[in-house]
């Protein structure tokens, strides 16, 4: 997959370079290229924000520097031939946009090329949005019900939700079966509590069950606490869930 950024803040990806981000690029699954706005404006001051039609609080970004940079970063992906014959898919984080969820994430994994158009201040002008929604597939895209100063956190939520389902990234296959949010067995559920050595810490021992050997008590056991741990944290999900998708027991739980 081939991961372009443009950002008035170059240095907030750098996380990118990091951990299973960093790994999957280093092993060239991932290509990241992060690219500076101002690199597109051309007066003194590198001016990429101005004030609103129609007033009120805050500045826009300007539609120049933007429309420039999108297009250069096409062309560059068009150059290299790993993208040369993709579509790019643009993400704008915003809190006005579609929540992001796992399902997104599957989704954006599949795409061979990624452009995010991480916005400050009150947002880009809507041209820019429209003018490549007419040209691109285009994905607005909240992390949440809260406001950020800008959309970078969440093109680093994004992007590693997204690196971790790409083949060959996560270690272990396996590891995304359990997942909170994963289709299958769990659905719905959150995980529960896990457990390592010492079987005793300050006092406190492990869950019995899971020293038994017994495989049908344990995964038992893991879903009755996957279950009380959604009913606590996330009542919405119990409610919103298929009837058939719980078990006889997990009413008992
Ligand atoms: Cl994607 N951007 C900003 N600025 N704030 C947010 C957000 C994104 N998602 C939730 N809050």
């Amino acid at each position: 997959m081939r991961i372009d950024v443009v950002t008035i803040f170059p240095e907030y990806l750098e996380p990118l370079n990091v951990s299973l981000v960093g790994k999957a690029r280093a092993r060239g699954q991932l290509l990241v290229e992060v690219h500076n706005l101002r690199d597109w404006t051309h007066d003194r001051h590198n001016t990429v924000d101005d004030t609103p039609y129609g007033g009120g609080p805050g500045m826009v970004m300007k539609p120049d520097p933007w429309g420039e940079a999108l297009d250069r970063v096409e062309a560059r992906g068009r150059a290299d031939e790993r993208t040369a014959t993709a579509d790019p898919v643009l993400v704008v984080p915003a809190p006005s946009g579609r929540p992001f969820t796992q399902a997104l994430a599957v989704e954006l994994s599949e795409k061979p090329w990624l452009v995010f158009a991480p916005a400050r201040y009150e947002g880009i002008d809507r041209r820019v949005i429209d003018e490549y929604a007419g040209r691109w597939e285009v994905h607005e895209v909240s992390i949440g019900d809260y406001v950020l100063a800008g959309g970078e956190a969440a093109v680093l939520v994004i992007t590693e939700a997204v690196a971790r389902l790409l083949p060959g990234v996560l270690g272990n296959a396996e590891s995304h079966r359990d997942d909170s949010f994963a289709p299958g067995a769990m659905a719905d559920l959150l995980e529960g509590p896990v457990y390592t050595k010492p079987p005793e810490w300050r006092g406190r021992g492990i869950p019995e069950v899971l020293l038994s050997g017994h495989h049908g008590r344990i995964a038992r056991w893991r879903r009755d606490e996957a279950f009380r741990r959604t009913a606590a944290h996330r009542p919405d999900l119990i409610e919103r869930c298929d009837p058939a998708a719980l078990d006889k027991h997990d009413r008992a739980v």
